[in-house]
């Protein structure tokens, strides 16, 4: 132990001591200690977000790409409840997040004052760890543990709540860092049981999720379905999935059931490495919620938690698959698309011109349809995905990419819709100088929900449904709303136009945003 200063000192300095130097805030009154620690501990990059749906997803960006957490800084009850979709998105992807939140001095809480709330019933649904620092003594030893809890298997968000006394108090500790639970390691016997349900020459798929589907644990899945014959699929928004020329190529399960169920027909063996049992993301009238086929057997081979790279490759060797039998993507990219500007010639711009090591927040929603197919052959990239389907991730997710990867080029996606619920990412981006190229999708539209109308049975939508889907009364200008917070932008309504503004946009350094007039259609 170190001899700190005040509370709030210690905490920061016991943050950058355990690795966690990014600090993505929205700060009020009871957070100024943490604020005016910033000057004295320059090692944390704090850095603005102008609504904490933009904090909270910059640190799972961030998370996701840097593999180590970074920090939230939230205004008590209010202000975590602002950023609790993103939480919530961040605890699906199982991204390590150290949330920070000030809160009244203890002594203020009997008055019940006006910002005053049930913290912990907020916080408790999306984070797999909670505590409240009670005492000075405490408060850098429970921060490090809070590091720890973030970074233990399954990684979540762990949640600390600061009273605000304890960050003025003086005399407090620095703690040292924590060390974090290691992965479990799958039992021989289970590798065992899945290797022969995998050789016994019927249907078989080997499901990717979480933590298998980076390089690793593409090629340990790869290799086993080379030797036995699996099918290798992801699930339908991994957290990060690495692909691209030279990276094993991998099936996502598709986000409609009845498409799911074809992908499925005829499975015997669906086997889980980090993966969660195939379910419809909603319940529809007379359809199936589990979209396990019928006489398939599910066999876990690595639950949350597990060390499923580790056991991938325990199975590879089981089967008996040799180090470099696996499947490269071939290098392959779409000619520069010309005519109507739609989904389709989109997605074919894109795919001729996505970066080496580009990062790829993905939130096109409908007009992203055609993506995966015309990016599969581009050279090496991450995908980024929406993992808990809480929209206004994917601005938010690209900020953090970008300040966690600042070699890199990141590429955001955008839906409009998606787009407006954060699109203040936009000004945090310019501020930081992030070299983020935003593509807004105009369909005029809340598409997808059109399509669900019709898909759930609901009856009798007439004009006034129909209004409540429609974003083309006034229509958005995304060129102005860009430039209104210092990002410059264009806008394209050809192919070729499209293709040549995302040109411009990834050659220029500091954000840019694109956006597209796709239109109503996908463009088939
Ligand atoms: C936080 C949150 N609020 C509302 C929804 C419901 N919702 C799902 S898709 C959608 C509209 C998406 O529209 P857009 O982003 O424009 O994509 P498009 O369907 O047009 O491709 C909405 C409102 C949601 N998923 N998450
Ligand atoms: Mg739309």
């Amino acid at each position: 132990m170190t001899a700190g200063t005040n509370g709030a000192h210690a905490l920061m300095r016991t943050l950058v001591g355990a690795g966690v130097d990014v600090c993505f805030t929205n700060p009020g009154t009871s957070e100024m200690h943490f604020v005016a620690a910033l000057d004295d501990v320059p090692e944390m990059r704090a850095i603005l977000g102008l609504f904490e749906g933009v904090v909270t997803g910059a640190a799972d960006g961030y998370g996701r790409m840097a593999g180590r957490p970074a920090a939230t800084l939230l205004h008590l009850g209010p202000g975590l409840a602002n950023g609790i979709a993103n939480l919530h998105n961040a605890r699906r992807a199982r991204t390590p997040v150290v949330n920070v939140i000030g809160d009244h001095a203890i002594d203020h809480r009997r008055f019940d004052a006006p910002l005053q709330s049930d913290i912990e019933s907020l916080a408790r649904p999306v984070s797999c760890w909670y505590r409240s620092t009670e005492t000075l003594a405490a408060l850098a030893g429970d921060t490090a543990d809070a590091v720890a809890a973030a970074c233990s298997p399954p990684a979540g968000v762990a949640t600390l709540v600061v009273p605000a006394d304890l960050s003025w108090a003086d005399g407090a500790q620095v703690a040292p860092p924590a060390a974090p639970r290691p992965p479990a390691t799958v039992p021989a016997d289970v590798v065992e049981l899945v290797a022969k349900a995998l050789t016994g020459g019927e249907p078989c798929v080997l499901l990717l999720g979480a933590t298998a589907t980076r390089v690793p644990g593409l090629v340990a899945g790869s290799r086993v379905a080379t030797a036995t014959g699996a099918r290798l699929m992801a699930e339908t928004f991994p957290a990060v999935l690495e692909r691209g020329a030279e990276v094993p190529p991998v099936e996502r399960l598709a986000y409609l059931g009845e498409m799911v169920a074809d992908q499925l027909r005829g499975v015997r063996h669906l086997v889980l490495a980090d993966a969660t049992t195939p379910v419809s993301f909603f319940a529809y009238p007379g359809r199936p919620g589990l979209l396990v086929p019928e006489g398939c057997s599910v066999h876990v081979l690595a639950a949350p938690g597990d060390d499923a790279v580790g056991a991938l490759e325990a199975l590879a060797e089981t089967v008996g698959a040799p180090a470099d039998a696996w499947a490269r993507q071939e290098p392959a990219r779409p000619e520069r698309p010309t005519g109507a500007l739609n989904p389709i010639s989109a997605a074919a711009a894109i795919g001729a011109l996505l970066p080496e090591g580009a990062v790829v927040s993905d939130e096109s929603n409908t007009a992203g349809i055609f993506l995966p197919g015309a990016t599969a052959g581009a050279p090496r990239h991450d995908w980024l995905c929406l993992t808990g389907g809480a929209i206004g991730q994917g601005m938010p997710v690209a900020t953090g990419a970008a300040v966690a990867c600042p070699d890199r080029r990141v590429l955001s996606l955008e839906a409009d819709g998606s787009a407006m619920y954060t699109l203040q990412s936009l000004w945090t981006q310019a501020r930081e100088g992030l070299d983020v190229t935003t593509v807004v999708f105009n369909n005029g539209s809340y598409a997808i929900l059109e399509l669900e109308l019709s898909r759930v049975g609901a009856q009798g939508a007439g004009p006034l449904a129909q209004a409540m889907l429609e974003l083309d009364n006034p229509s958005l200008d995304f060129v102005s709303l860009a430039r209104g917070m210092g990002v410059e932008a264009s806008r394209a309504t050809t192919a070729e136009e499209f293709t040549d503004q995302l040109e411009r946009a990834l050659a220029t350094p500091g954000p840019s945003l694109v956006e597209a007039m796709v239109g109503r259609g996908l463009g088939l």
